[in-house]
């Protein structure tokens, strides 16, 4: 190692011993901490290593990956960096191969498993006017029929979790039957789910507008959970960031699934106006810091999935500093005196409890992260780690510029 090395390693222990000795002032379990920091995983997307662009523009980025395999390669090297990032979650058709049980074996290979398979409703022109719930019984029966063929996929590669976002809806009132296209559904989603093997979990995503406008099928958590109940226990709701009004309080939404036994997953990314899929805990970071605060009451997190597109950012990069930012979320999250918190509760003290949460979400906690990733076999700094270790040029060097297979807009 460098003398460059040995002064980063020293000046993060100096830090760390700082920071820990004031966080055991306050009383803070840091074994407990640490071991549940250490314990954290998320899912990278496949489709967020891949081309994505705006409605206008896409802006092919060198070294792109071509293929799932090269798109393995760059999740592999987010888990390096991170350590708290073993899955690849994939996305059906653009990571099809003829053969699962390779994909498989090379996941493997690199240190990682299949996360949630994605079944893709949104991009078949048979799809128009919706899939399970078009008018069409033609249509309906052709998204079922992927839908079990994504079941099946799922079952070679190991994955666990059928993800599922619709991109159903209608344009304009009186486009269709409102309460048929709901029976539709359950009836679709019924067949969907009978054909669950036991170990494989049906995760159930809403969003009130796009690209529908009018009437969006899976408008919001009410409506999904609605379906889920009807379904079974293996049917939970799916919460990603972006699909909300203004407004909206998401750390409720959270609250109020985890309660019901219902929560099944999130999909991270941030947004300043739409679906904007930007990285996590970039606009709004108080925000992820309350939707912790609620995933860390429970010991066990759902199942975590980034789902961002890097339209200009580097790719690679982006998804790195993602799992940080969410790092540094949970981390704050423990943080937080829960038992003072309840008393403040339960005393009718306002600004009490705010005020606990406000002081969680003030402290650095770099040094507590860094170490963790740095015990596990990541990088204290896992961004600055990557640019030194010139895997972006590399991969440019490699891969070229030619035509990526597979990709498209994030959702
Ligand atoms: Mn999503």
């Amino acid at each position: 190692m460098t003398d460059d090395g040995d002064n980063t390693v020293r000046q993060l222990d100096q830090e760390y011993d700082q920071l820990a000795a004031r966080l055991r002032d306050r009383g803070a379990d840091l074994e407990s901490i640490e071991r549940r920091l250490g314990a954290f995983e998320v899912e990278t997307p496949s489709w967020g290593y891949g081309d994505s662009g705006t409605r206008f523009a896409t802006f092919e980025q060198p070294g792109r990956p071509r293929s799932v395999h090269e798109r393995l390669d760059d999740a592999a090297e987010v888990n390096r960096l991170t350590a708290a990032a073993p899955a690849m979650a994939l996305h059906i058709p653009w990571d099809a191969v003829d053969d699962y049980a390779q994909l498989r074996a090379e996941a493997a290979q690199r240190g990682l498993r299949i996360g949630a398979t994605n079944p893709n409703l949104f991009q078949d022109p048979d799809y128009k006017l919706g899939s399970i719930t078009n008018p069409d019984a033609g249509v309906r029966r052709k998204a079922v029929d992927h839908l079990l063929e994504c079941v099946e996929i799922a079952t070679a590669l190991g994955s666990t979790a059928q993800s599922l976002w619709l991109a159903d809806g209608t344009n304009y009132p009186g486009q269709d039957d409102l309460r048929e296209r709901r029976a539709r559904l359950r009836d679709a989603l019924a067949e969907v789910y009978a054909a669950l093997p036991p170990e494989q979990e049906l995760l159930v995503e809403y969003k009130p507008f796009e690209p529908a406008f009018y009437a969006t099928d899976l408008p919001d958590w009410g409506s999904a959970v609605l379906a889920c109940q009807r379904l079974g226990e293996r049917a939970r709701v799916l919460v990603d960031l972006g699909h909300h009004l203004h407004g909206t309080n998401i750390e409720q939404i959270v609250a109020l699934l985890a309660s019901e036994g219902r929560l099944g997953g999130f999909h991270f990314n941030n947004r300043k106006y739409a679906d904007d899929d930007l990285i996590v805990g970039s606009v709004n970071p108080f925000e992820l810091f309350l939707i912790f605060v609620e995933l860390a009451a429970d010991e066990r997190l759902p199942r975590l999935t980034i789902d961002q597109a890097h339209n200009v950012e580097a790719k690679v990069e982006a998804m790195t500093l993602s799992v940080g930012n969410l790092q540094e979320a949970y981390a704050r999250a423990l943080l937080v005196d829960r038992d003072a918190l309840a008393d403040a509760q339960t005393a009718g003290d306002v600004l009490g409890g705010h005020e606990l949460l406000l002081d969680a979400f003030r402290i650095d906690v770099r040094p507590l992260t860094a170490k963790v990733r740095v015990s596990a076999g990541g990088a204290g700094d896992p961004v600055r780690a990557l640019r030194e270790s010139g895997y972006a040029e590399r991969t440019a060097r490699e891969r070229g510029s030619g035509a990526a297979v597979g990709g498209g807009l994030g959702r």
